[in-house]
């Protein structure tokens, strides 16, 4: 027996045995963030989870290996807070619409459902797409009138955070006919233990984050130490709003569903409508961080904060880690 052959088979059982421990820790690490998850909306969800911010994750049906939603428009009242109740366009009865969330390069067909009064459309805002998908209606397709349904198929090629809504004219849009439209990258996705979304609206609902005014906003859990991920939306469908995070400063590591290649740390950031960001906080500090619109009107009445702001309760770290020095 050549020593090189002696050599290997004494490697061999070493590199089994180091593969074995390696899969038992990758299991512990799977399953400790899978039970986390049941008690504290942390990653991985599961289609019609509350994702923890007041949206939910929009389930799905396999055909025939292509991802079918059901997307269906209709009137709603719709409490934007306490005692507010507006006259809403909601999909599948919630403002903003479920959270779409595919991976990249998996074919979806939505069947969208008009039960609206007047006609409608809806467009794939950021999706590289067959043209007639587009969802414009009298350039790219008939207007789907009330009681008619209208089916979209693509590929999901565009990754990152985009959104749906629609196109049919603003007064639709502001009405909360919108939703997250997410893109799980194959390779490269952005890293964070909370993944969060705020959908600004500014139309007939009012100032609202996730459909909700302010006291009415999901309140935001979130440790020291976490990356926290908050893919914020410009849904409009009228105005820019600076979004203002207390507690620090952020990182804004996308645009449009883009990574920017050198991220950029602030601490407000001016949202149009139509755009999209991806930023990611790591709080320092526990309490009561707002996140908030900081144009006054937006974010406050006389009678108190009101409309565009969100409070994230920050928890001590789950681990020991080092806090930072002067309390
Ligand atoms: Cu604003």
């Amino acid at each position: 027996m050549s020593t090189e052959l002696v050599r290997k088979r004494k490697v061999l059982p070493v590199l089994t045995v180091l593969l074995s421990v390696l899969i038992a820790l990758a299991g512990v690490t799977a399953s400790s963030v899978l039970k986390e998850s049941t008690s504290d909306s942390v990653l991985p969800a599961a289609a019609g989870d509350d994702l923890g911010d007041g949206t939910r994750l929009a389930p799905y049906e396999v055909v025939g290996g292509v991802k079918v939603f059901r997307l269906r428009a209709a009137p709603l009242s719709w409490e934007v807070s306490p005692g507010n109740v507006r006259q809403a366009f909601a999909y599948n009865g919630t403002v903003p619409g479920p959270v779409i969330r595919v991976n990249e390069g998996d074919t979806v067909r939505f069947i969208v459902q008009n039960d609206l009064p007047e006609n409608t459309a809806l467009h794939w805002h950021g999706m590289d797409l067959p043209n007639d998908q587009d969802g414009v209606p009298g350039l790219t397709q008939p207007e789907i009138e009330p009681g008619q349904s209208f089916t979209y198929e693509w590929k999901a090629i565009s990754t990152g955070t985009h959104w749906y809504h629609s196109h049919m004219h603003g007064d639709q849009e502001g009405k909360g006919l919108y939703g997250s439209l997410e893109v799980v990258p194959r390779l490269g996705d952005i890293v964070a233990a909370r993944d969060y979304r705020l959908i600004i609206g500014d139309g007939p609902l009012g100032f609202v984050f996730n459909g909700k005014s302010f006291p009415a906003t999901a309140p935001l859990r979130a440790r020291v130490g976490e990356r926290v991920r908050i893919r914020l939306i410009g849904a409009g469908p009228e105005m820019i709003h600076p979004i203002h995070l207390h507690g620090g400063y952020f990182e804004v590591v996308a645009q449009d569903g883009r990574r920017l290649p050198v991220p950029q740390q602030m601490d407000t950031l001016l949202v149009g409508v139509g755009q999209t960001f991806d930023i990611v906080w790591v709080p320092t500090r526990v309490g009561k961080w707002m996140i908030h619109c900081h144009i006054f009107s937006h974010a406050e009445t006389h009678h108190g904060m009101a409309g565009l702001v969100s409070i994230f309760n920050v928890d001590p770290p789950a681990v020991g880690l080092p806090l930072p020095l002067g309390g």
